[in-house]
């Protein structure tokens, strides 16, 4: 599973990034700080079911805390997109090829209007951040049409001349993307484009065509961040305008300054909490004093961050994703070296159990014969969809 970070320059892509991650990405207050990508890994909440068990858990690959299992996420933060990237404005749109594996998109806006389109600090308010929602998603459509345009002409020609479908084609040009067959099929379907006669296809065609593939298969999130330079009434109209894409706001920097503070033990905090506790009054300096006051006041008035909520939104809610704790011991829960519950990783909901096994391993795929629950202890058959939290036994052939 990993996220993109997407948006236009200087909005906080990478404060966001480096909140989630406590990575140290350059962050500067002007545009193109990013250029080559940054790759790190997040964490969203589930619960752990060794406290169903009452007995503790041995976390491998997701820390446990107070029965909250952190599932690991994997993010990448590119650099900013403005408009007419794909036309080489900026730093054009090469660089969102290091997107392609990404299953869906955060993109940031400065909630406070300060940005404009080229990331340029301007005064609050004088940009709208909704309009921003539809140019990206040109954008991004741009880059799509790209890729299946080339070889598009050639290859149309040859699939009609040998009776082959267009489906074929684009599966072939978009695996590289993670674009299933199935949000090729809802996208032929639903894009208002003539698909008996591809050879026919305009540039607008396959720019619809795309625009429609990325609403099918890489749900975006908006995270409305500097919203401690906002009120909530405007992130509410913010919200609304930019409705149906699912919006959050969020303060980037005030959850890297709690979490930078709760690493360095001055606060105790994890992301996501309501709130905060100075430590160490006397270690903090007056600026960090002054830093936290404000904090505390951001927390009180939005209830978080918004960082983990956005986090959460686009992994559960935009992407459906479920956790999963294999093991090899379904009584136990334990793997083959005895440890309970050792690592918990992302699928998407109702995946069939086999492609499960896959994800354990390949060769657990390859020679699955079934599951076994480890709450019911019944089998599974290959074609099972999982459901959340599931505690599985793969049981191959040897
Ligand atoms: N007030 C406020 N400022 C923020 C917030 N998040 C980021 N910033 C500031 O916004 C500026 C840009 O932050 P970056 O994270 O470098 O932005 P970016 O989108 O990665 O920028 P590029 O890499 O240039 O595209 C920095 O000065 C940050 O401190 C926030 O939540 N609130
Ligand atoms: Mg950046």
């Amino acid at each position: 599973m990993e996220i993109g970070i997407v948006g236009k320059p200087n909005v906080g892509k990478s404060t966001l990034f480096n909140a989630m991650t406590l990575l140290d990405a350059t962050m500067a207050p002007y545009p193109f700080t990013t250029v080559k990508p940054n790759r790190g890994v997040a964490a969203v909440r589930v619960p752990c079911p060794h406290v169903e068990r009452g007995t503790a858990c041995t976390p491998g690959n997701a820390a446990c805390r107070n029965g909250v299992r952190w599932v690991p996420v994997a993010l990448v933060d590119v650099a900013g997109l403005v408009p007419g990237a794909h036309a080489g404005k900026g730093l054009g749109n090469q660089f969102l090829n290091d997107l392609s594996v990404a299953d869906g998109f955060i993109q940031v806006v400065d909630a406070s209007g300060a940005t404009d389109a080229e990331g340029n600090p301007v005064p609050a308010g004088s940009v709208d951040p909704a309009t921003e929602v539809d140019w990206l998603g040109d954008e991004l459509a741009y880059w799509v049409a790209g890729l299946i345009e080339k070889e598009f002409d050639r290859q149309v020609r040859k699939a009609e001349l040998e009776g082959a479908k267009i489906e074929e084609y684009l599966e072939h040009r978009l695996t590289g993307l993670k674009i299933s067959a199935g949000s090729i099929q809802t996208a032929l379907r639903e894009a208002p484009i003539d698909r008996t006669r591809p050879s026919r296809w305009s540039a607008e065609d396959l720019l619809q065509l795309s625009r429609v593939l990325l609403t099918a298969a890489k749900p975006r999130s908006v995270a409305l961040n500097k919203c401690d330079r906002i009120g909530n009434d405007r992130a509410d109209q913010l919200a609304a305008a930019i409705a149906p894409v699912p919006a959050t706001p969020t303060s980037a920097e005030a959850e890297l300054t709690l979490r930078r503070a709760a690493r360095a033990g001055l606060v105790t905090y994890a992301p996501g909490d309501p709130g905060f506790s100075v430590l160490e009054a006397r270690r903090l300096s007056p600026p960090q004093e002054k830093a936290l006051h404000e904090i505390q006041a951001l927390l009180q008035r939005w209830g978080s961050t918004g960082v983990q909520a956005l986090l959460e939104s686009e992994v559960f809610g935009r992407l459906r994703q479920v956790a999963v704790f294999p093991v090899e011991d379904e009584t136990h829960w334990t793997d083959s070296r005895g440890r309970v519950l050792p690592d918990a990783f992302l699928v998407p909901a109702g995946t069939p159990v086999r492609a499960v096994a896959y994800r354990v391993h390949s060769e657990l795929g390859e020679h699955f014969v079934r599951a076994i629950d480890g709450r019911t202890h019944r089998a599974l058959a290959a074609d099972h969809p999982v459901e959340a939290g599931s505690v599985l036994r793969i049981v191959a052939r040897r």
